[in-house]
């Protein structure tokens, strides 16, 4: 459904022309421009991998060359558990954590991104703009329900603290602000101490990906913000991230984002454009990576779907 009210519009992503805005491409001549772009490009590949008709070739990823780090500084929180993790980085600033977050940490974001922050007095969402409300379809989300099915296949996005405006794609006014839930802003101040920077969180985007049915297209994140790296956490099915070395139509790379990712975008690669066409289900995935939380609701819903949490600071 569409809504031509101006403020549900702002924030409104089940408009199309929202949309081609939010990924750039509305801008005149890009469309024609890039329906001859070479077939390694970010577009095509986007393209290719977005495809219903056939299976892509998950086997041919163009991967970014990551170097491996180590940690920068040991610090002791309840929300790491170090054992067995990794930092992969390339040389213009994706990082990709593995095996950073503890368990617990993973289930209480995934309980709280479902169950709290979708709650019309916490967040904003997508189905609010439209004049709907979730809350009750959450609280009927049972462990054997099918999300092809259930009304909660709608759910897209929640925004919290400095609420995004999808159509300037830019964060929201200070002043209209809903409050960050501690355990968000926590996490974001303690990331920045295990790899060295400051941070301090002032919004937050959380995307709900039903599996092999969703996508985000290409775009970059808020050019105007650029005061400090965007973090996002990945849970439940794997996404394929990509991202882009310029313009839509020059090379793109692609990489798996597993359950409990830690992505960062920084350096150069803070300003580059990205996407994800692809959520793999977990039938298809390697299911033994898969560890789940012990709370059967959410598993349920993360079998079936990914959710990516981003946090980001706009104000310095
Ligand atoms: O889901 C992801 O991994 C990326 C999300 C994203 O690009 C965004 O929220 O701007």
């Amino acid at each position: 459904m569409m809504t031509l009210d101006p403020e549900r519009m702002f924030y409104n992503t089940g408009n199309s022309k929202n949309t081609e805005k939010r990924s750039g491409m509305c801008m005149a001549g890009k469309n024609s421009d890039l329906e001859n772009a070479p077939i390694n490009s970010l577009h095509a590949r986007f393209k290719y991998f977005k495809r219903k008709d056939i299976k892509p070739d998950f086997s041919k990823l163009n991967s970014p060359i990551f170097e491996e780090r180590s940690f920068l500084s040991n610090v002791d929180s309840w929300m790491i558990d170090s054992t067995g993790s990794k930092i992969l980085e390339t040389k213009t600033g994706l990082k990709i954590c593995k095996n950073l977050f503890s368990d617990e940490l993973l289930r209480r974001l995934g309980e709280e991104a479902l169950f709290e922050y979708t709650k019309t007095e916490v967040g904003r969402n997508n189905l609010i703009n439209v004049g709907r409300t979730l809350t009750d379809k959450i609280e009927q989300w049972t462990s054997d329900a099918i999300l092809k099915k259930n009304p909660l296949k709608e759910l897209r996005w929640v925004t919290l603290g400095r609420h995004h405006n999808w159509l300037e794609t830019i964060p929201g006014s200070a002043d209209k602000a809903s409050s960050i839930p501690v355990l968000l802003k926590e996490l974001g101040e303690c990331i920045g101490r295990v790899l060295g920077f400051s941070f301090r969180l002032d919004a937050s985007i959380i995307n709900f990906y039903p599996a092999n049915n969703s996508s985000i297209g290409i775009h970059r994140d808020d050019i105007d913000y650029q005061i400090a790296p965007i973090m996002t956490i990945s849970l439940g099915c794997s996404g394929l991230f990509q991202i882009g070395i310029g313009e839509r139509d020059q090379e793109g790379f692609e990489v798996f984002l597993e359950h409990g990712d830690l992505c960062i975008l920084d350096g150069a690669d803070r300003s580059a454009f990205h996407a994800v066409p692809r959520i793999i289900s977990f039938e298809e995935a390697n299911t033994e990576k898969f560890k789940l939380s012990g709370n059967n609701e959410l598993d349920s819903y993360l079998r079936q779907s990914r959710i990516n949490i981003s946090l980001r600071q706009c104000k310095s």
